[in-house]
């Protein structure tokens, strides 16, 4: 095993550049071409990628240091297969030198090497032969050279037809697994149209435009136009040293022969009346994308839309942090937007209105009662499958029997409502009908059957909806629970109901009969399984196979989650239910 120390690769003719990253740490294993620190000029990156495979034994720099072609980065070892290999590799060239001393133009990898002028011929990007264009002629503009990737792909369309381009004004941002850069326009002039589309990929040589060249007193003052663009001229720019983009890195020879990943410049996304352009760049159109092509990576692994997110480098570039932070705000947006019903997940938002432009209107506070029951509310309805039946129960017997027990009632300075008579008999339906006492258990595998039956009681009051628990109602006696639920009504209206006598329902009953109604389609309390609505109680007639005989009818409503009880199950607990409020004396059987 042996050491070798990596040193900065040519920088495509800037002096200093700062190390604004570091990918790897002492001890880490790396791969070939596994991007080893991030590089920064006045406005560009470029990853200089680990030219062998092997272990980091020393760091050599650390971010803010600034360093120029040739400076030392870190040690590798070279793993005992590199080691190998390279010698394999430096006696075959060994071979291959004597067989072959001069006028080697290929590389032991096999990548063709090109001069400066044949890169300019091969790529078509002739920025000489642009300068002494005649006026108005039409050219293809090609991709140039890209450093030896196969096909790389087109992320972004910059440029629209019709644009006036200075030399070197992007046309396309295109993007290889490490690495994205600009193809820019080699000559100054008229953009006729582009020729790709975003998603396309291209490779050296693929026509990606067609433009117009400029006579030279046509031509825009193009120092101008890039200094309006990204501040000053980047020492980075192959376009603006005269040569294709992508050339510093296909000329780009670190010691071991590996180029480094392409030069990557800020891409501005101008706004664009032209509709295809638009739609290709979405609706971000002017968002600036400034990121690293180990950030890139990362949101492309993350799935995020860099033109969201908020760079933090230097000049607004995106850090890697700048990610996490972005995914961070983002789950936390959300949970928070579920937690207060403003909006579930995956759900298209209810358009914002603009209320005051159809009249006078006031912003009324929500108070925290009304934040939790709409989130409750939201929560249930979009979790819960509902199911809402509807019946009738018989009260005439119940009420004749309950106004008869009015007088005792107000000796025993209580109240006697339906309601109590209503909870004994939910208590009694459910305790015949177990699966309406279950809730379904957090690992999806288990029903949890609860061996008691607490039922809450919807209250309304002037701060909003509360629903006290009464505890064991089956086991309770009708004055009782005419004293409980009085007294909880009384404490809710008071706002003095505490947090535990609000917990641990198994059922909820939310009576509007006092207020009106015919029938209303409850929402299930989850996690239990069902709610009663209770609607106003009518005289209507109703036919007793002889006669029609007035009868005091009490609409009722069952909602329910569909994935506890099923229909049937509904219709045995409501039949239970009326048959059991119609005639209380069931209770005893
Ligand atoms: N049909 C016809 N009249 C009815 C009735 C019904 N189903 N239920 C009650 N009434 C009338 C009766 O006249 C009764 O008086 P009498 O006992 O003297 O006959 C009177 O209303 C009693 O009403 P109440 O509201 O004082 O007492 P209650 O026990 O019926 O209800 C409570 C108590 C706390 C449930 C109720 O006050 C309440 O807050 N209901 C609102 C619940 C609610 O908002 N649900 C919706 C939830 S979802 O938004």
């Amino acid at each position: 095993m042996t050491s070798e120390t990596i040193l900065v690769p040519d920088l495509g003719g800037a002096d200093t550049v700062d190390v604004i990253e570091l990918c790897v740490a002492v001890g880490d294993t790396v791969a070939l071409e596994q991007s080893l620190i991030v590089l920064e000029s006045d406005k560009a990156t470029m990853d200089v990628p680990s030219p062998q495979a092997g272990q980091v034994k020393k760091l050599l720099v650390k971010e803010g240091d600034k360093v120029s072609e040739g400076s030392p980065i870190l040690e590798i070892e070279k793993s005992a297969d590199e080691t190998d290999a390279a010698e394999e590799s430096a006696a075959s060239d060994k071979l291959d030198d004597a067989a072959q001393p001069e006028e080697n133009n290929e590389t032991s990898d096999g990548v063709e090497k090109v001069t400066e002028s044949e890169a300019v011929n091969k790529s078509g990007n002739q920025t000489e032969s642009a300068a002494a264009k005649s006026p108005a002629v039409e050219e293809d503009v090609l991709v140039p050279d890209i450093g030896g990737a196969d096909a790389v792909e087109v992320i972004e369309v910059m440029a629209a037809s019709g644009d006036q381009l200075a030399e070197g004004d992007g046309i396309l941002v295109v993007e290889t697994d490490k690495a994205s850069m600009e193809l820019p326009a080699p000559f100054a002039g008229e953009l006729i149209r582009v020729t790709v589309k975003v998603g396309d990929k291209i490779a050296t040589g693929d026509k990606i435009a067609r433009m117009k060249t400029m006579s030279d007193s046509d031509q825009p003052d193009t120092t101008a136009k890039r200094d309006e663009k990204t501040g000053e001229d980047s020492a980075f720019s192959p376009a603006e040293k005269g040569e294709p983009a992508g050339k510093a890195s296909s000329e780009t020879d670190m010691s071991s022969g590996t180029k480094p990943d392409v030069v990557e410049a800020p891409v501005t996304v101008e706004e664009s009346d032209e509709p295809d352009v638009a739609s290709k760049i979405g609706d971000a159109a002017s968002a600036e994308v400034y990121a690293g092509p180990a950030s890139r990576a990362l949101a492309r692994e993350l799935g995020v839309d860099l033109r969201k997110v908020s760079g933090s480098g230097p000049r607004n570039r995106i850090l890697k942090e700048d990610l996490h932070e972005y995914v961070k705000s983002a789950v936390a947006k959300s949970e928070n937007a579920a937690a207060t019903g403003a909006t579930g997940a995956g759900i298209p938002p209810i358009p914002t209105v603009d209320f005051a432009r159809f009249g006078e209107i006031e912003m009324v506070p929500l108070q925290k009662i009304h934040k939790l029951t709409a989130a409750n509310m939201q929560r249930s309805w979009l979790n819960v499958p509902h199911v809402t039946q509807f019946d009738e129960a018989d009260i005439t017997e119940l009420e004749a029997f309950r106004h008869s027990l009015k007088a005792e009632a107000e000796k025993k300075n209580s109240r006697l409502t339906l309601l109590p008579f209503l909870l004994k008999a939910c208590g009694h339906a459910l305790a015949v009908n177990p699966s309406f006492n279950r809730s379904l258990a957090r690992d999806g595998e288990h029903f949890v059957e609860k061996k008691y039956i607490h039922i809450g009681v919807a209250v309304d009051t002037p701060r909003g909806l509360v629903v006290p628990v009464i505890r064991d109602v089956d086991r309770k006696g009708l004055w009782q629970l005419t004293d409980e639920v009085n007294e909880m009504a009384v404490k809710a209206r008071e706002g003095k109901l505490s947090a535990a006598e609000m917990q641990g329902g198994c059922f909820t009953i939310s009576s509007l009969g006092a207020i009106g109604g015919n029938g209303f389609t409850p929402i299930v309390n989850a996690p239990e399984a069902a709610i009663l609505g209770v609607s106003k109680s009518q005289i209507k007639p109703v036919w007793d196979g002889a006669e029609f005989k007035p009868k005091l009818m009490l609409p009722l409503s069952v909602s329910y989650d569909h994935r506890i009880v099923n229909g049937a199950d509904c219709g045995r607990f409501f039949t239970c239910l009326v048959d059991v409020i119609a005639d209380m004396r069931r209770l005893l059987l």
